[in-house]
């Protein structure tokens, strides 16, 4: 039986948090970074199939993510369908066309060259899916009155952080990928007017050989100060 308690007329649970030894916390916080530092964004995927229950549990586990006020405003929109893909990837092929010829700075193209990416967006046709995430700035209740959401962009991030741990964890590969600007995406996907595109994900596993950029992570003393 659940311990519940009522506070101010609001249903609490008892939380039992999973606990550890010292020595196996430090144990299992080695193991979940070693595995962490291991994901890549890629951009050659492989066609391979993947259930689409894996994608359900995926989402699941993004959708787990903490949100301002628990309002969740997000909507993963999972694209399958080829006829779909093939929209998506030549408008954001005819986006990205323009932002790599003149919309983005000199600046920006040379700090890119090192990820050696282009216009074209293969990846868009050739993953089994693509997980576009929309944020809800607010939400509309079933009477028509629009109910705003707080922190959206915050919790939006958290969910997609979640979602590409879950991913990598699964033994797949994600891009986050951001054709700029994207609201031919709500177009397509006939989204509603509260949702605006967030970021296009292509899940699946990575062609036979995937080469990724020989990057360096920052040292922790580089990215962390401890005042104590
Ligand atoms: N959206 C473009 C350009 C791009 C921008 C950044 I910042 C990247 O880290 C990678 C790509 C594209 O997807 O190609």
């Amino acid at each position: 039986m659940e311990d519940t308690k009522t506070i101010d007329g609001f249903d609490f649970i008892r939380y039992r948090p999973e606990v550890f030894s010292p020595e196996e916390t430090l144990q299992r916080s080695r193991a979940f970074y070693e595995s962490i530092n291991r994901r890549r964004t890629v951009r050659d995927f492989s066609d391979r199939p993947v259930d689409i229950e894996v994608i359900n549990n995926l989402i699941r586990a993004a959708s787990s993510a903490p949100s301002g006020a628990h309002k969740q405003p997000w909507t993963f929109c999972v694209v399958s369908n080829p006829a779909l893909k093939k929209q998506i990837r030549e408008a954001a092929e005819k986006e990205e066309y323009e932002s790599y010829h003149g919309r983005m700075t000199p600046e920006w193209l040379e700090d890119l060259k090192p990820l050696q990416t282009d216009w074209k967006k293969p990846f868009l046709e050739i993953a089994p899916y693509l997980i576009v995430v929309f944020k809800k700035a607010y939400d509309i209740l079933p009477d028509g009155t629009k109910k705003n959401n707080y922190y959206v962009n915050e919790s939006v991030g958290l969910a997609c952080g979640f979602l590409l741990a879950a991913i990598h964890h699964a033994g797949l590969c994600a891009l986050t990928h951001t054709p700029s600007p994207m609201n031919f995406l709500s177009k397509i996907l006939q989204r509603p007017e509260n949702e605006r595109p967030f970021l296009l994900i292509p899940v699946g596993y990575c062609a036979d050989e995937t080469y990724v950029p020989k990057l360096e992570r920052k040292d922790l003393d580089e990215v962390a100060v401890f005042l104590s």
